[in-house]
């Protein structure tokens, strides 16, 4: 597989991590926002995580010339009917207030038995070429919102959210744990599989 060069579309460091981590070792040069300071940040108006991904993917692509990589995601809590859904990153009012966000969901979750705190956390990655090509990959992580937030790591609502089949928080797992169990760490692997086998053909044929 030779280099590709290849413009990561998201402002969330928390997800660069991710990305970086999940596809270390492939022939990839990943440039991010800082390559493109002047990039003007799309609105993300969509309804869904597939629209939003897309918008931001296509826009960088167009924006770069260079093939480009968004990611679009947030949780889905059951006793709340899917919200923060699409709306989690400013579930609190300012757009990436990360303790906000928590604060929020853990008063909109009182009283709530651990029965009824079911949710997951859901990925789409959207991959957009400077021609108008597109790929999307959606993954989802099962779990449950924990009653008060615990760890350190990982960003957004990872202190308050349980995998299923674990007791500790997404925020108490390392960076490897966390890829290898996560909505984003599931749909990178698959990105990876795909890169690994030459898909998809037109990120690989060269611009004319
Ligand atoms: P970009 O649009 O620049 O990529 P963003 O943070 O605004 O960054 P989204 O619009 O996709 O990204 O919102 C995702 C939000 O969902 C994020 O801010 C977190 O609050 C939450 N989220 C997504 N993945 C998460 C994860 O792995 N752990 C914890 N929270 C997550």
């Amino acid at each position: 597989m030779k280099e590709i060069r290849l413009a990561v579309a998201t402002r969330n460091a928390g997800k660069i991590r991710e990305i970086r981590k999940a596809l270390e070792g492939l022939p990839l040069r990943l440039l991010t926002c800082e390559d493109f300071p002047d990039w003007p940040v799309p609105e993300e108006e969509g309804s869904t995580f597939e629209e939003n991904a897309l918008e931001k993917a296509e826009s960088l692509a167009r924006f770069s010339g260079l093939p480009s990589l968004a990611d679009d995601s947030g949780l889905e809590v059951d006793a709340l009917d899917g919200a923060p859904g699409v709306s989690s990153a400013y579930y609190a009012g300012r757009h990436g207030d990360d303790a906000g966000n928590v604060a929020r969901l853990l008063t909109e979750m009182e009283g709530i038995p651990s029965e009824g705190r079911g949710a997951r956390f859901v990925c789409v990655l959207a991959l957009a070429g400077p021609r108008g090509e597109r790929r999307l990959i959606r993954e989802t992580c099962e779990g449950r919102i924990a009653e008060e937030p615990r760890g350190e790591g990982g960003f957004g609502y990872d202190p308050v959210f349980v995998p299923r089949g674990h007791s500790r928080t997404m925020a108490e797992l390392t960076l490897e744990e966390k890829n290898a169990l996560s909505h984003r760490g599931k749909a990178l692997r698959r990105l990876r599989e795909l890169l690994e086998r030459g898909e998809p053909t037109w990120l690989f044929s060269d611009p004319s």
